[in-house]
């Protein structure tokens, strides 16, 4: 017996060597905030902030917010300044413009019942605590603030526990059509409404729950099927073609071009749009169209299903932890 046991632990500790860490509970996601700051104010030239000084202390201060937060803290209030509300302002009207041509049915849904429950309006931009109280009554999904863009391992990892990390500060009031990084506006006016939605929640978790401890190359075809679904993904619905991506519902230029007849429209398929190469600076060439979420949900789990690890992961409701059975 003691023999067997020696070498099961040597199996496990040959394949703990490789595992990377992951989170096995919420409070877990304190240690999951590594940055990717190539597109920050700070150190890229090309930022529209990037010789503002005013707004690089104010993006500092709301960065601090983020850093400072604990699992369990209440989510920071900011009180947005009458110039950020001029940037939300200018965005909010053009896209909701757009939105009943553009926006798939679930996003819609959402979106009404955002501005009847949860302060969103053109003057006034909704407070992550309000939004979070909404999710958690849909579809279980909460916040947690961000202080800027996450790496893709922990950005993932969080979603596995229907955790969404968002960011607090909004982009420069000279560029309000484009930013180079993620933003309130992207968060609140792309992420969220689809959050509400229960097939596209599950979705969300599904890729969280792949990431978990996954390689490095795994990692990064999971980071490009949620560029191509969660962020650009396009659907069919009544036989006409509607935007669920966040990057679309959030920027009026790319989601009218998604829709146009210039970009190429490939159905979806998650073994193809997985190592699919994506444009992170123009427009993209290429959108996947899924039948529906239900699909898109479908075809994930197919793809997740063949992904290779040691363990399998499930997501127990009851204690927001993961429990690890080890299949070695
Ligand atoms: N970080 N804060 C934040 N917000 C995102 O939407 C985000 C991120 N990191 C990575 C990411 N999105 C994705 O593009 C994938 O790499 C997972
Ligand atoms: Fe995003």
């Amino acid at each position: 017996i003691s023999s067997l046991r020696k070498v099961a632990e040597d199996v496990k500790i040959h394949w703990e060597g490789r595992v990377p860490w992951f989170p096995k509970k919420t409070q877990d996601l304190d240690k999951c905030h590594h940055l990717v700051t190539r597109f920050e104010p700070n150190l890229n030239h090309d930022h529209p902030g990037y010789a503002d000084l005013q707004y690089k202390k104010r993006r500092a201060e709301i960065m601090e917010l983020a850093v400072n937060y604990r699992d369990g803290d209440p989510l920071p209030k900011v009180e947005y300044t009458p110039q950020e509300v001029s940037t939300w302002k200018v965005i909010y009207r053009k896209l909701r413009s757009l939105y009943p041509t553009y926006a798939c049915k679930e996003y819609l849904d959402a979106f009404q019942q955002l501005e009847e429950y949860c302060g969103y309006a053109e003057d006034h931009i909704p407070q992550l605590q309000d939004v979070s109280r909404f999710l958690k009554e849909r579809t279980g999904f909460q916040l947690r603030p961000a202080a800027g863009l996450l790496s893709a391992r922990d950005f993932l990892a969080s979603l596995a526990f229907r955790v969404f990390q968002s960011t607090q500060y909004i982009r420069h009031s000279s560029s309000p059509t484009h930013s180079p990084e993620p933003d309130c506006c992207h968060e609140l006016l792309g992420h969220i409404p689809m959050l509400a939605d229960k097939e596209f929640a599950q979705f969300s978790q599904d890729i969280g729950l792949a990431s978990l401890g996954s390689c490095d190359l795994d990692i990064e075809k999971l980071a490009t099927l949620y560029w191509f679904t969660v962020e650009f993904g396009l659907c069919k619905q009544n036989g006409t073609i509607k935007a669920y991506g966040a990057g679309l519902l959030s920027s009026y230029g790319e989601l009218m071009h998604a829709l146009s007849s210039k970009p190429e429209h490939k159905p979806f398929e998650a073994e193809v749009a997985a190592i699919q190469p994506y444009q992170d600076q123009a427009f993209q060439p290429i959108y996947f169209v899924s039948e529906s979420l239900e699909d898109a949900k479908d075809k994930l789990r197919k793809y997740v299903q063949k992904i290779q690890r040691p363990f399998s992961v499930h997501y127990d409701p009851f204690t927001c932890c993961v429990n690890i059975l080890d299949s070695v």
